[in-house]
């Protein structure tokens, strides 16, 4: 069973001007702890969908909210923990063997994510029976 708290929330450097405004900075293997094969952004969803609903193999990602917010349900298998992403200097590390949805996007949020590889669909569990079979134990 993968730990909860292997996924955790990671503060990322905000430079703050109060003349032209804020910016924030991801690097890799001084912010995020994998090397970035990816890039995506969730954006646009309409109020009430939620998104994920599904766990990883060997995938890590940081997801931060770079603009709006959500939240993100973890869930180990046996257990599950809730996350409110609301600062855009905060990302949140989800680690493999963590089935994750995402709800309760606000309007205009953007979900951006960084993950450790490229797409490949055969590396998703997308049934929750098969999740927990394999990892709620
Ligand atoms: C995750 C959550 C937070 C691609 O072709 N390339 C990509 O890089 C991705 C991420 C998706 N796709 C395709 C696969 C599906 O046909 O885009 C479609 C929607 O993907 P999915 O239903 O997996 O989207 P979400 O928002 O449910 O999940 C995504 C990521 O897939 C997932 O890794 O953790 O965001």
């Amino acid at each position: 069973m993968t730990n909860l708290n292997d996924c955790k929330i990671i503060t990322l450097k905000k430079i703050a001007d109060k003349t032209r405004g804020n910016l924030t900075v991801a690097e890799q293997a001084i912010d995020v702890p994998f090397e970035i094969k990816r890039a995506y952004w969730i954006y646009d969803v309409p109020g009430g969908e939620s998104r994920g609903g599904h766990a990883h193999k060997s995938l890590r990602q940081l997801l931060i909210p770079v603009s709006g917010s959500f939240k993100v349900v973890l869930d180990n298998g046996a257990e599950k923990k809730e996350v409110l992403l609301n600062h855009p200097w905060e990302g949140l590390l989800i680690v493999p063997g963590i089935w994750r949805t995402l709800e309760d996007f606000s309007s205009g949020s953007v979900c951006m994510c960084l993950a450790s590889d490229h797409y490949d669909e055969s590396e998703y569990i997308r049934d929750y029976g098969e999740f927990k079979a394999i990892y709620g134990k």
